[in-house]
């Protein structure tokens, strides 16, 4: 067998479901990122704006770097909707995928013989992970911004092993399936895509229920609905979704106890009955952990206000207020 061939079905044996391999070069849609950039739609993400000259020409990540393994894992878009998005239902991707791409990566030193510079990433560097995952062929920027995919749509996760060492790459994936399709652009319940394939994150609501650190604008409140973590919204209606999402294959992706089957009002209530304790113990390993007590209790006073009709009124912020202390007694 290939090498290529070999790694291939090593990353399908370790639980990835799609997997490519990407010649490094200049990322082609690095403009489009800076310009994102220039225009503020990354709000206070500060982070994104580190390591332009890694994320311009990921060949500068280390000395020789030549390939990329490109990974997506299925994290179960056929699971109902509910008021965490799917990504966040079990334990943290970052966590489980890099631990599996780095055992991709000791299997390919053995298999070969001899020590091999390499580096994963899932989220946690300078790395246009959409850029390289459509150059790897796993699939195209839907408008929605998502990398979709033709086989399993877009609800699933990336990653990328980049190695110094060739390999025969993957075409490039270079069709547009959108087509005449506008149904995520117009579904966007906080007007987010400012167009096709450019999403202003300081308006999307899994930007302002994750990243944002202070209080959400109040023009977002109703919009947000009965979303306490993230948004799936764009995905939801996405024609290759309804028709190919399938249940995670990954055990740790599995809606963890206390999160599955919950209710927006249940789940907002007692996450404002919680105390640090409570959350530590309830969202150890989980990615909810990122918006901190602070963040979850500030989403499910909002939540709550939309649920009782309160949402954007000063009785609505008087409610938001009495919630923090009063209702205390739902155990996770
Ligand atoms: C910052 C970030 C966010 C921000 C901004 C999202 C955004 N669309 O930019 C916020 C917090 C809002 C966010 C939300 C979500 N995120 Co996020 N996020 C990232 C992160 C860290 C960087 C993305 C980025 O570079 N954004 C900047 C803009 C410019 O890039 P972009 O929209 O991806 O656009 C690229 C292309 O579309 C192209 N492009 C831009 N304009 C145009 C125009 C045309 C015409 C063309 C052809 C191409 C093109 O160039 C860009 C650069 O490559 C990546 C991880 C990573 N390191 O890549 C995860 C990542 C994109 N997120 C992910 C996920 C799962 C989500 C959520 C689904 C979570 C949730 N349920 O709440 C939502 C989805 C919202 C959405 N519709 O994108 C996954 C996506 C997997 C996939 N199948 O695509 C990633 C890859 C993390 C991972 N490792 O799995 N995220
Ligand atoms: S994740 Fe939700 S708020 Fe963000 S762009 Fe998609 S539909 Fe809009
Ligand atoms: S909803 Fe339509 S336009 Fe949006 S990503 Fe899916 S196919 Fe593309």
């Amino acid at each position: 067998m290939r090498i290529e061939e070999s790694i291939k079905s090593r990353a399908r044996a370790l639980g990835f479901d799609l997997v490519g391999i990407a010649t490094l070069g200049p990322a082609e849609t690095a403009p489009m990122f800076e310009e994102w950039i220039a225009r503020g739609f990354a709000g206070d993400m500060a982070y994104l704006e580190r390591g332009a000259e890694k994320r311009a020409d990921p060949r500068r990540v280390f000395e020789n770097v030549k390939s990329a393994v490109v990974v997506g894992m299925n994290y179960g878009g056929k699971a109902p909707p509910g008021p965490v998005a799917r990504y966040a239902r079990g334990d943290d991707y970052h966590d489980v995928m890099t631990a599996r791409l780095r055992e991709l990566h000791a299997w390919l030193q053995t298999e070969l013989g001899r020590d091999i510079a390499g580096k994963a990433y899932v989220d946690t560097g300078p790395i246009l992970e959409r850029d390289l995952a459509r150059k790897a062929g796993l699939g195209w920027f839907g408008k929605n911004t998502m990398l979709l995919n033709p086989e399993i749509g877009s609800f699933f996760f990336l990653g990328a092993l980049l190695l110094d060492l060739e390999l025969e790459p993957d075409a490039p994936f270079e069709a547009d399936r959108c087509g005449t399709c506008t149904r995520c652009l117009d579904a966007c319940p906080t007007d987010a895509f400012v167009a096709p394939r450019v999403l202003d994150a300081t308006r999307c609501i899994s930007y302002l229920t994750i990243e944002l650190k202070t209080e959400i604008p109040s023009e977002f409140h109703g919009a947000i609905g009965e979303n306490i973590y993230g948004c799936d919204i764009c995905q939801d209606v996405c024609p290759w979704n309804v028709r190919f999402a399938t249940d995670a294959r990954e055990p740790a992706f599995a809606a963890r106890q206390g999160i599955a089957g919950k209710d927006a009002r249940t789940l907002a209530l007692q996450i404002l009955g919680m105390d640090d304790a409570t959350f530590r113990a309830a969202f150890r390993k989980s990615p909810m952990k990122r918006a901190k007590l602070q963040g979850l209790k500030r989403n499910a006073a909002v939540v709550l206000n939309n649920l009782s009709g309160f949402a954007d009124t000063e009785a609505g912020k008087a409610n938001e207020r009495a919630g923090r202390s009063a209702l205390t007694d739902v155990s996770f």
